[in-house]
């Protein structure tokens, strides 16, 4: 894959971050995810790459646009590509701290592909690779992860959502003298920083999104962390009713037609099969990975993540944008 792409990424989730933006607040999840599609796709069809979209809106039954199988891109460089044009639709909505534009790219045949469904997950940095094994207790994961970092439990730092299915998982780890950084919202934040030479989280611990999952495994690899996952439909998830069973039911039947099993153990290497991967995230509201987007007038401030695998190297681009000067077809939805 041609280095240049990562500016040439990083150009497109500004987009999409910039349109996200303009319904920053505004509580219409729809409306904000609807903008920063629609530029994310106009960007990347701008873009040297024949990309097929393998972790995107959904199906394209029910995705007009980013559906995987999708091919964008004007011709170059064939490139699998995994996006989240916004993760955190409702911190978007709501104003809340954390939310994201992301996009993961590989060579072909470098993603999972895994349905839109709940997914199990555990990441580390690259001082605790090799320690996890999600078929054992967490806490037991967790002693060996501190082992590895040499470190007591009591320094450990793990972050996680705060969602009513972890709360058990919390308790126990702060009975166990673990420091618990309890996010509302966005794996992908907390599994970067879980990786980030810079950062004091050790490890992240959540059951959220399948997709998020991929699209953070890719960005683990090229930082050379670690991780494992585990599909888990709908009803082991958010409860044990009929409506859930029946929803769980048909992500079971979509794992079997795409050949992935739910409740089996996700290698690293099974979600991310190449570490020539380059990955762009910029920031919509502000979080603990990234500065938000501020705008006075027409003038608008960015801070873009943007890692390559291959050197890995992790580049932070501060951009300042003449929203009157964008081409049209981008001008119009985010002014
Ligand atoms: C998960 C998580 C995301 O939303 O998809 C979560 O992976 C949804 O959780 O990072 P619920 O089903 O409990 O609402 C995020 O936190 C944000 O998109």
């Amino acid at each position: 894959m041609n280095r240049d792409l990562a500016m040439a990424f990083s150009r497109v989730t500004e987009g999409a971050a910039l349109a996200g933006y303009k319904w920053l607040g505004r509580g219409d999840k729809n409306a904000a995810d609807g903008a920063a599609v629609e530029v994310m796709r106009c960007l990347l069809n701008k873009t040297e790459i024949r990309g097929e979209i393998v972790i995107g809106e959904g199906e394209i039954d029910d995705a007009p646009m980013l559906y995987i199988g999708e091919q964008v891109g004007r011709g170059g460089d064939e490139v699998d590509i995994a996006v989240d044009p916004i993760e955190g639709t409702r911190m978007t909505a709501m104003g809340q701290s954390n939310a994201l534009s992301v996009l993961a790219a590989g060579e072909k045949g470098s993603f999972l592909r895994a349905p839109d469904m709940y997914m199990e997950k555990l990441v580390v940095g690259p001082g605790a690779k090799g320690c996890i094994d999600l078929d054992k207790p967490l806490m037991e994961n967790l002693r060996n992860i501190a082992i590895a970092l040499n470190k007591p439990l009591q320094e450990l730092v793990v972050i996680t959502l705060a969602k009513p299915r972890h709360d058990q998982v919390i308790a126990e780890m702060q009975q166990h003298g673990v420091r618990v950084f309890a996010v509302p919202d966005g794996d992908v934040a907390a599994s970067i920083l879980s990786c980030m030479p810079d950062s004091d989280v050790d490890a992240m611990y959540c059951i959220g999104g399948a997709p998020e999952g991929v699209v953070s495994a890719a960005v683990i690899r090229a930082l050379n962390g670690d991780m494992q996952g585990r599909l888990l439909p709908r009803h082991q998830v958010k409860g044990d009713t009929e409506e859930n069973r029946r929803h769980g039911a048909k992500e079971l039947e979509r794992c079997a037609e795409m050949g992935v099993e739910a409740g089996k153990l996700l290698k690293l290497e099974d979600m991310a099969r190449s570490e020539n991967v380059v990955f762009a995230a910029t920031g919509i509201t502000k979080g603990d990975l990234l500065e938000g987007i501020s705008r006075k007038g027409d003038i608008a401030t960015t801070e873009t993540l943007v890692i390559r695998g291959r050197s890995r190297t992790i580049r932070r681009i501060k951009s300042i944008h003449y929203l009157d000067r964008k081409d049209p077809e981008v001008r119009d939805i985010i002014m």
